[in-house]
């Protein structure tokens, strides 16, 4: 391009336009390399075993005949002595998913647990010798179901929720409707199944884990195995999915790792698809009872939610159900709290939305049953309680296009034909209904780094250890540092998901994306400023001790901008000035951040700043609205149409951001008609531990899905304006879902999944 083409063509804005993603011909061709694919010499393979009983200790295990298997190279049980230290989890401030250690004791916790590891020449060999493994336990007594008498909630304090009077509230409103609403087990189930490889070097370890938080791998790896985080690289450059269960490094991850140094050579340790149910946690069960108040004319009064989730026995996951039901109306009384059941399980950990997804679950298929008591429309008494600004921080929100998001996904789906009555539509032997629920997410904020390397050859490289998981984190850093500079994002490099590149936070929460682009222009912006300051500054330079503010840049070069045949471009600038590249490298840290604040958002969640700081409230809305079809004879549901209208702010990519709400309307299809782990009272097995039994949502199971993005810019909520994507798509799906199925049939179903028997 000539210089003065480039002056003249008015460039299109890279943020926002829906490019295809960087990573996307790579993965189709098969290049794109996943943690376990990378191969090393001499490498080894372990394969866990894991307990059959659900609680007690282990009497007796007899590993002689897996030990005399050919290839085998080690078993290990507890009582080979591999030390694996204590590690702070999500709960303590740290960034381990779970509390336990594998192979340190007797002791059996739950059904499925690590209990004993075999490494051997190749992965068929290891196989083969862990069936061999004969284990007698010493059975306890089991919690494994909630109902279990011997099963004691335990509230917690920090997750009560309360102002005005809500009881006495509830009591004398003129309506009054409230339930029990459940959601069962459900497992994150990606495509590509847990498994890493560790390599130990001189002391130092390298682990290659599918993981949505390098620097929190790292920090545990480094507990786990007490030594200086320094010593530990964790590479994760592409993870098949995780929706919450790679956010935290688990337990077998630590297997590895000891066994390689053990064994003086790199081991690979992949789970087998059922052992991916019992070696992390999904979503743990959930128990909601949720009653609302109103007056006549629809008025919210008063909110009163009690709430629980499973957890392990000596283990705590957190699944905070009132993470919506304060927020999204606006109810002049509200008390909520929040319990624990501690289980023999193992430990249940983030899914797509936790808390926030049971939490609008409870809520709006309990404001469609207000509606109907009080024979209004359900959006309609959803407009009526429209909160105007946070209910329970009490200030105002940093925007929410949600009025917006009701109307124009009204609109799109035809709302306004909707008869109140139900069972007042059909085709033929179908039932047909309509229903729609409301949907948040919070906007969570973690400082973080980045880094731009301007090369000798001009090629610009963004730099930073924050993980794309599929979401489109490689493409949107090159859109953010491509509007600065002035070129193609296309001509970007952007390398992420790798502990040696500047730290960043978990691509958990929904908050990558507007942290790492936030971080990213300014780094960008660092850059172009050393760009200019060297081209006036270095004596050989055509631009030699001109005025800064007279340089222009695009494409690669700088030139004067009523000169634009004055000229140089960034490879020949480095080449003048002497240097073989040029290294940007900027945070969003305040200037009083500390080395050891930095290491904090890089490996805990204690930097993360609540939707709430700066005196705005803000989170990421939704509307829903979706239609049914109930076979009357056979109680089959299928969702015929789904139109979701989202606030999420500024878009930096439409399409890839498109791509996020389908998926989680896509999840919340089979969160609401499909999954469910079936756990067997008597010995908690999870008797569906694989993807033929457990059921997730498939192409044949999803109709014609539309988006409609009716967010605005918001930089009262982060630095470029956009909000949460990510998991924002799932929330209030099943909802809706049950209030079409209501529609349709007249039966309210408060326990997920709605299958046919429940309709029966
Ligand atoms: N985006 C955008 N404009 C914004 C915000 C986001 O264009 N204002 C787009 C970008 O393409 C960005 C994506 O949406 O890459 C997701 O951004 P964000 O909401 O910040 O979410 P994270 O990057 O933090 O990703 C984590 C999030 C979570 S918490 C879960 S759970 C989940 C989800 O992403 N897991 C996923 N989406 C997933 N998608 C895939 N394919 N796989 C998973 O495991
Ligand atoms: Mo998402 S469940 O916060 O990784």
């Amino acid at each position: 391009m000539s210089m003065t083409e480039a002056q003249t063509t008015t460039r299109k804005q890279a943020l926002g336009s829906p490019l295809d993603r960087a990573d996307g011909r790579l993965k189709i061709q098969g290049l794109a390399t996943y943690a376990i694919e990378k191969s090393l010499e001499n490498m080894a393979y372990a394969v866990v075993v894991q307990s059959t009983i659900p609680h007690g200790r282990i009497r007796s295990m007899n590993i002689e005949r897996a030990r005399q298997s050919p290839g085998i190279l080690a078993v290990y049980n507890h009582h080979s002595g591999l030390i694996i230290h204590p590690a702070k989890t999500f709960g303590q401030g740290g960034a381990a998913a779970q509390a336990f250690l594998p192979l340190q004791d007797d002791k059996v916790l739950w059904n499925g647990q690590h209990i004993a590891l075999v490494v051997a020449e190749t992965l068929e060999q290891a196989t083969e010798a862990a069936a061999l493994i004969e284990t007698e336990y010493e059975q306890q007594a089991a919690i494994v179901h909630p109902d279990n008498p011997d099963a004691r909630p335990e509230t917690v304090d920090a997750l009560t929720i309360e102002w005005g009077d809500a009881v006495p509230a509830l009591a004398q409103a003129e309506v009054q409707i409230g339930g029990v609403y459940t959601t069962p087990r459900e497992y994150n189930s990606p495509i590509e199944p847990h498994g890493c490889i560790a390599h130990w070097q001189d002391g130092s370890l390298t682990l290659w884990e599918p993981s949505q938080w390098v620097g929190g791998a790292r920090q545990v790896v480094s507990e786990w195995m007490a030594i200086d985080r320094e010593k530990v690289r964790v590479i994760s450059p592409y993870v098949g999915g995780g929706f919450g269960c790679k956010g935290g490094i688990q337990p077998h991850s630590a297997l590895a790792c000891v066994a390689a140094r053990e064994l003086k050579r790199p081991v690979k340790l992949a789970l087998t698809r059922p052992q991916t149910f019992t070696a992390f946690g999904g979503r743990p069960r959930t128990h909601q009872q949720l009653a609302l108040g109103a007056s006549r004319d629809g008025t919210l009064q008063s909110i009163v939610h009690d709430s629980w989730n499973e957890t392990a026995l000596n283990d705590v996951h957190k699944e905070p159900c009132n993470a919506v039901t304060p927020l999204m109306y606006a109810s002049p009384n509200f008390l909520s709290h929040h319990k624990l059941i501690h289980l023999n399980t193992v430990n249940p950990s983030w899914m797509r939305a936790p808390g926030e997804n049971p939490s609008a679950f409870a809520l709006e298929v309990a404001m469609d049953e207000l509606a109907w008591a009080l024979k209004m429309d359900p959006l309609a008494l959803r407009l009526k309680n429209y909160a105007e600004q946070d209910p329970q921080a009490k200030i105002p929100w940093s925007s929410r296009q949600l009025r917006e998001a009701y109307q124009q996904g009204a609109d799109a789906f035809g709302w306004s034909k909707r008869p109140l009555e139900p069972r007042s539509l059909r085709e033929g032997r179908q039932l047909i209904g309509w229903g729609m629920a409301s949907g948040t997410y919070p906007v969570r904020r973690t400082p973080g780094e980045a880094q731009i390397v301007l090369y000798a050859d001009g090629r610009l490289e963004v730099q930073s250890s924050g993980v794309d998981i599929g979401t489109g984190t490689y493409t949107i850093l090159a859109q953010t540092a491509a509007d600065v500079l002035l070129v193609a994002p296309e001509s970007i490099t952007v390398l992420l998901g790798d502990t040696l590149l500047p730290r960043a936070p978990v691509a958990g929460g929904s908050q990558l994306a507007n942290l790492l682009t936030g971080a990213v222009h300014k780094t960008a912006l660092a850059l172009r400023d050393m760009l200019i300051t060297l081209a006036v500054s270095t004596e050989k330079s055509p631009l030699w001790q001109q005025s800064p503010a007279a340089l222009a840049l695009a494409d690669g070069f700088l030139w004067l901008s009523d000169k634009p045949n004055l000229r140089v471009s960034f490879s020949e600038l480095l080449r003048l000035s002497g240097n073989d590249k040029l290294i940007a490298h900027q945070d969003t840290f305040a200037t009083t951040a500390s080395e050891d604040d930095r290491n904090k958002a890089d490996s805990t969640s204690s930097m993360m700043v609540p939707p709430t700081e700066g005196g705005v409230s803000a989170h990421s809305w939704s509307a829903i609205f979706v239609e049914v079809a109930v076979d009357e004879d056979f109680g089959t549901v299928r969702v015929k149409r789904m139109v979701g209208a989202f606030d999420s702010g500024r878009i930096y990519n439409p399409k890839l951001t498109e791509s996020q709400w389908i998926g989680g309307m896509v999840m919340g299809i089979g969160q609401a008609l499909l999954e469910e782990g079936a756990i067997d009272d008597r010995d908690g097995r999870i008797t569906n531990a694989n993807l033929a039994d457990y059921l997730v949502a498939v192409n044949a199971d999803i109709p014609e899905l539309t988006t409609i993005d009716v967010g605005k810019p918001d930089y009262l909520a982060t630095v470029l304006g956009g909000k949460a994507v990510g998991e924002l798509g799932i929330v209030g799906v099943a909802a809706a879902i049950s209030n079409a199925v209501w529609h349709a049939t007249g039966k309210r179903i408060r326990d997920l999944p709605i299958t046919q028997d429940k309709l029966l």
